[in-house]
């Protein structure tokens, strides 16, 4: 099939599998959110269902985040849409009622990141080559309020300001270090680690935990819900500015050049 995301219930452990599976790089496009947010609402409304790992079945890749050519080029109408599936794919995911466990198996920039800091846990796989942060900043663009405020969450103000004025995409004992990833495993324990991170969790009456995950994360889903529409046109009217259509344009070639 021509899916792109891998779903996978294990009904004895009411613990779900996503693996994204969107070659080349797993970037979030309009048709992959739309997938994604389908895929999650599936599993929030199935009472089989109480835990969730999300991995990458492309080497090297967890998500390249946003997929760039949706903001390049395109009509307001578009941008506006797009953005609205990236609104929707968070309030979900941060919003979950399911325990949520990232198995981090390769770079995780941008968009990618935001995915894994809006699970509840992290597991990154140690491998000198992959790297994790919110780089919007390299590309000309400024991380939205409630990227920051979920990496905030994550990690405190202070690691958070420098990573985010710097761009800083973190080496995988670095994102250990500040607290960006909570764990760090060779390839070959990422799954049974995930699993029984999962379970660990699991093991708590889902109503204490559920009601606990919501007061901490309350506050920052409500404030991007009440501005939703804002951000929205915000968004809409920051990336189609010249001077931003520009600056992404030579992103990408940067990316393509680097290649060869
Ligand atoms: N979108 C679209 N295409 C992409 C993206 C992307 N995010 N990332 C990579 N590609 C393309 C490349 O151009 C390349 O295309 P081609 O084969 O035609 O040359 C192909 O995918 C493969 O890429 P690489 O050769 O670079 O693959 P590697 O395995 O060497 O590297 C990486 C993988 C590390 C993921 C690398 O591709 C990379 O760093 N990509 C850029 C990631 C990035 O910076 N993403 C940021 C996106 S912006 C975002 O997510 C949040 C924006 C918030 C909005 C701000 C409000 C204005």
């Amino acid at each position: 099939s021509n899916k792109k995301i891998l779903v996978e219930l294990d009904t004895s452990s009411g613990v779900a599998t996503m693996k994204f599976k969107s070659p080349p790089v797993n970037s979030l496009s309009l048709d992959f959110l739309t997938e994604f947010c389908i895929s999650l609402e599936k599993l929030e409304n199935d009472r089989a269902c109480r835990g969730l790992i999300i991995t990458s079945t492309i080497p090297r890749v967890f998500s390249s985040g946003l997929d760039i050519m949706e903001m390049c080029g395109k009509s307001t109408e578009h941008y506006a849409e797009f953005w609205r599936a990236v609104q929707e794919m968070w309030l979900r995911l941060y919003g979950s009622n399911m325990v949520t466990v990232a198995a981090i198996n390769g770079s995780s920039p941008a968009g990618g990141c935001l995915i894994a800091l809006s699970c509840d846990y992290r597991i990154m796989v140690e491998n000198p080559k992959y790297v994790i942060g919110l780089n919007e900043a390299q590309l000309g663009i400024v991380a939205p309020f409630w990227f920051k405020d979920t990496f905030v969450n994550a990690v405190g103000h202070r690691v958070a300001e420098r990573s985010l004025q710097l761009g800083l995409l973190h080496s995988v004992p670095e994102a250990h270090q500040i607290g960006l990833v909570d764990e760090v495993v060779p390839e070959e324990k990422l799954q049974d680690k995930a699993v029984a991170v999962v379970a660990q969790w699991l093991a708590l009456p889902d109503h204490a935990r559920q009601l606990t995950k919501s007061m901490m994360r309350k506050a920052v889903l409500d404030h991007m819900l009440a501005h939703r529409e804002e951000d929205i046109q915000n968004f809409v009217n920051f990336i189609s500015k010249d001077s931003i259509q520009k600056s992404l344009s030579m992103y990408m070639e940067m990316l393509k050049k680097k290649k060869s």
